[in-house]
């Protein structure tokens, strides 16, 4: 199975995901912007819309969208990564990714294209409503997003949270998320992803 990844990007849910469980995969890194893995390939050919994640499968099956990944990556290893239940238990997780993928993580979208005066400005009015509601999900006291179990909704959740520093947005006034962010960044499938990926000074 092959991951591609850009460091520090989305696809290092899946990457957490994968070292949680201990599968064992390749890692490519790919150029999103040049469209280009390192093994020399056009990215579009595996996926037309140019971005990561993609999970090739070993069978040549190729897979995108961190929602169907993430639960993918999950369904190898039952009970470890997703709540084991009935249906609405199962919805829940996915409640929860489409929440972190069409909310949150579009909400940071903007931020990387550095945007300037008003503009930030209507970006960080959208983002702060969903980081409200992020900070008012965790104020029962839950460690993980969805209770007491660790699930690929934390590792998505702790990836785009992260961007926050990058884009000068503090959680001081948010010390629900400064929490989870810290407990979820301190795992050692976290700490191994970010030292992989090249976001961590080697010790
Ligand atoms: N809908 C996709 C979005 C993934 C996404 O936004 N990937 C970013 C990195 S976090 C990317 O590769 N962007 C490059 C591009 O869109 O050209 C998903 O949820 O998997």
């Amino acid at each position: 199975m092959k991951l591609y990844y850009a460091p520090g990007a989305c696809s290092m849910a899946s990457r957490i995901s994968l070292y949680e469980i201990g599968r064992d995969a390749q890692f490519v890194r790919t150029d999103i912007r040049a469209k280009r893995t390192e093994d020399g390939r056009d990215f579009r050919e595996l996926n037309p819309l140019g971005y990561v994640p993609v999970l090739e499968l070993d069978g040549g099956e190729v897979l995108t969208e961190n929602d169907a990944i993430l639960p993918y990556i999950a369904s190898l290893a039952p009970g470890r990564l997703a709540p084991e239940g009935d249906a609405l238990t199962q919805a829940r997780l996915h409640q929860a990714l489409g929440f972190l993928s069409s909310e949150l993580h579009k909400a940071f979208g903007p931020f990387f294209g550095n945007p300037q005066g008003e503009a930030r400005a209507a970006a960080l009015d959208k983002l702060n409503s969903r980081l409200d509601f992020v900070e008012q999900h965790l104020a029962d006291g839950r460690d993980y997003w969805l209770g007491d179990q660790f699930t690929v909704a934390d590792a998505y959740a702790f990836v785009v949270l992260s961007w926050a520093d990058h884009f000068g947005i503090s959680y001081e006034d948010r010390p629900n998320i400064g929490r989870y962010v810290q407990r979820i960044g301190g795992r050692e499938s976290v700490q191994r992803a970010l030292k992989d990926e090249g976001l961590l000074q080697a010790a």
